[in-house]
């Protein structure tokens, strides 16, 4: 039986070095014993060629079935055989047309893929209203291929339930990438617009075939240069790219934009020479890029400039910005993340203080964009307050696919569990069932304009992600991005699928090491609710010990408050009182010692050493229990991994191999120089069978990384 089933896989197992560059649209050859069923329902391809759109759907079908079955069908104009696919809108197939399909509840991006007959004839049918819905569904039909289902009695419809869904770049007009891993930008402004690399052809289809229909080039802490003409040409490039994909190109704006490159005086947003100014800058962005998406904005926060600086608010900037955009059609993403230089309060309080008031005060066409959680990215962080607490403006969600606080590229951690744990969350601001999902698709009070936007993960290396497991969270953000109610599992499985092996001898251990591999990050480096934690600025690595510096809330010790007492940061009534922010049920829920789940205990209270935990063990002992958890599972992943060798191609198994033995070292370090640290406040023994730290805690505080990647600037 072994041996049948290693016959049966041999196939798959491609001829070329695999380098990770293909992604998830590898088109490897399926399994033998598949091929026929397959290429009797793709026997020909009936797909119109008259715009750039069709092109790019027609080509990717060819390249794909070509790819996966070992010949591509007979592209025709009007499908006359039994096993034709038929592909395109009603506009662009008279044939489709006359099939009658009811396409009315499928929007601008939907697409319905059914098997149908024509003529008499068995046939498949991906059609939209519009060229780039059915882009998207001739993906799903090969993605079907990929991960080995059947393509008869086909009925699938898909609607997006969020209309902006975006990548936003970090990345600097240097192509320095602010948190990037997988070194340099893809974007290369020096070239452009003059060289158009073909990765940003490959960089749209990737992204197309997971829905992603927007990208923001430059990161939020941008250069005023970026709204200069040079600039805006070289960005009209990549728009031109990326157009045929259905993927709009957005841009940060940087608020004294019109000091630093316009001339004036000021950036008041209430002064009319600046809103003429914006308007003027709007216009010509329109001129120089068609189909412009809008604007991008972190104002206030961090050092960069905004509104506040002129004792305006918020929503006088972002409407500002708004009023030039909406006769183009435009948007202003304008970010919630900030808090105050001056603002002595919990950082986690602020974003809600400033944003709430402000609620129903936004234009239309402004979304308000939130991180997942209140402080930053943080493995783990209970949803942001504002989720549910401002029903009357748009917000959009942001989550973050780069693993600043997740061990960078080399840790496997796949995000989609932590993604599905926020978008579930439920905030109970219109009662129970409110979840942060139905925030964000807009469902819960009413809101047309709806987005999730994902920091990207994206560089120059060939694998595009700095690590092959991490592609797995760029393609989980775009299919939730898609659809938030989405399971992290089945992403997980197609993304294997489409990725290794259809194997379920690698599909199922894969899967399992993924979902519990986000936990195990929780457990080396902050288990139980604890948060920032990691290296100063470069953010590599444990440094609980950070204290002193420019501010209290850029340090470690401000957020663990570790002391002879206990740990944690009280946020309940009797400490910053952040749970207020949360709808009654939850404020009480958090608020109590006795009943805050676990996961979020030091997050909320600041808890003694020898208080019970649901085990019955005392709190010390059990954070030193989920620390070493936390190393046990990866140590289980590189077991795990190295026991599929030769089911996956040499090349990519030894550079995950490799990776988790960096991972395994590097939790064992946090776990050591995080126990060696709490033991000096807690002052108790390791629990029974737990081993000491390796080193003592000077040698764990000596350590430096001055050339960590991904600084900020
Ligand atoms: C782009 C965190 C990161 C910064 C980032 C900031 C933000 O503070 O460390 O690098 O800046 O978030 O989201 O604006």
């Amino acid at each position: 039986m072994a041996v049948l089933g290693l016959a049966l896989f041999l196939p798959t197992l491609p001829a070329a070095a695999e380098d990770g560059h293909d992604l998830w649209l590898r088109y490897l050859p399926v399994q033998e014993s598949r091929v026929a069923a397959y290429r009797a329902q793709a026997t020909e391809l009936a797909a119109a060629t008259a715009t750039p759109t069709q092109r790019v759907a027609r080509d990717e079908l060819l390249r794909g079935l070509q790819g996966l079955l070992g010949t591509a069908p007979a592209v025709v104009p009007k499908a006359g055989r039994a096993g034709a696919l038929l592909v395109g809108t009603p506009a662009s197939s008279p044939q489709l047309r006359a099939l009658k399909l009811d396409l009315s509840t499928l929007g601008e991006e939907g697409y319905l893929v059914r098997s149908v007959r024509i003529d008499g004839r068995a046939a498949t049918v991906v059609a939209a209203n519009t060229d780039v819905g059915a882009l998207y569904g001739a993906f799903h039909f090969l993605r079907l291929i990929q991960t080995a289902q059947p393509l008869d009695a086909l009925d699938i419809r898909e609607v997006p339930r969020t209309k902006v869904r975006v990548l936003n770049h970090w990345d600097n007009l240097d192509r320095y990438v602010e948190r990037g891993y997988a070194g340099e930008s893809i974007f290369d402004w020096h070239r452009l617009p003059g060289w158009k690399d073909p990765r940003y052809t490959d960089y749209a289809r990737a992204n197309a075939s997971i829905g992603i229909n927007g990208t923001v080039l430059n990161n939020v802490n941008t250069s005023a240069q970026m709204l200069t003409p040079m600039y805006l040409e070289k960005a009209a490039a990549l728009a031109e790219v990326f157009r045929p994909f259905g993927i709009k190109v957005y841009l940060s704006a940087r608020f004294s934009a019109p000091i630093e490159i316009g001339g004036l005086k000021t950036a008041d947003p209430l002064d009319p020479a600046v809103r003429r100014w914006w308007k003027a800058k709007t216009d010509e962005v329109y001129r120089i890029i068609p189909g412009f998406g809008g604007f991008l904005v972190k104002a206030n926060s961090e050092g960069q400039p905004g509104p506040q600086d002129y004792g305006r608010s918020h929503a006088d900037g972002a409407n500002m910005l708004a009023e030039a955009l909406a006769p183009h059609g435009g948007i202003v993403m304008w970010r919630a993340f900030v808090y105050s230089h001056e603002e002595p309060d919990d950082r986690a309080k602020q974003a809600y203080t400033e944003f709430v008031p402000y609620d129903g005060r936004f234009a239309p066409n402004v979304l308000v964009q939130v991180k997942n959680g209140a402080i930053d990215f943080q493995p783990r962080e209970p949803f942001h307050p504002l989720f549910g607490a401002m029903p009357e403006t748009p917000l959009m969600m942001e989550f973050q696919i780069t693993k600043e606080y997740l061990g960078f590229a080399t840790h496997l951690a796949y995000l989609a569990p932590m993604y599905e744990e926020a978008l579930r969350a439920d905030t109970h601001a219109s009662g129970p069932g409110s979840t942060v999902a139905r925030v964000v698709d807009g469902s819960l009070d009413g809101h047309a304009l709806t987005g999730m936007a994902g920091v990207a993960n994206i560089g120059v290396d060939r694998n595009w992600s700095g690590s092959h497991f991490d592609q797995a969270n760029w393609f989980a953000f775009g299919r939730l991005a898609w659809d938030p109610y989405l399971e992290a599992e089945a992403i997980a499985r197609d993304w294997v699928k489409m990725t290794f092996s259809t194997d379920p001898a690698v599909v199922d251990p894969v899967v399992a090491m993924m979902m519990g591999s986000r936990e195990a990050v929780v457990d080396y480096m902050t288990p139980l609710g604890l948060h920032h934690l990691m290296g100063r600025g470069h953010h590599y690595g444990p440094a609980p010990w950070v204290a002193g510096g420019p501010r209290a809330d850029w340090t470690s010790v401000y957020y663990h408050r570790a002391d002879a007492k206990g740990i944690g940061f009280d946020r309940s009534a009797t400490g910053s009182n952040a749970v207020a922010q949360y709808a009654p049920p939850l404020a009480a829920q958090f608020g109590d010692l006795s009943t805050v789940p676990e996961e979020f205990l030091l997050w909320f209270h600041h808890v003694p050493w020898d208080h019970r935990m649901a085990s019955g063990r005392t709190l010390w002992d059990e954070l030193v229990l989920r620390y070493g958890r936390g190393v046990d599972y990866v140590t289980g992943m590189r077991r795990t991994w190295d026991g599929l060798a030769g089911k996956i191609d040499p090349e990519r198994h030894a550079q995950v191999a490799a990776f988790l033995a960096i991972q395994e070292q590097e939790a064992q370090w946090w776990r050591d120089a995080s126990i060696a640290y709490f033991q000096t406040f807690s002052k108790r023994p390791l629990p029974a069978g737990a081993a000491p730290p390796a080193h003592d805690l000077e040698y764990y505080q000596a350590l430096q990384f001055p050339f960590a990647p991904g600084d900020g600037k």
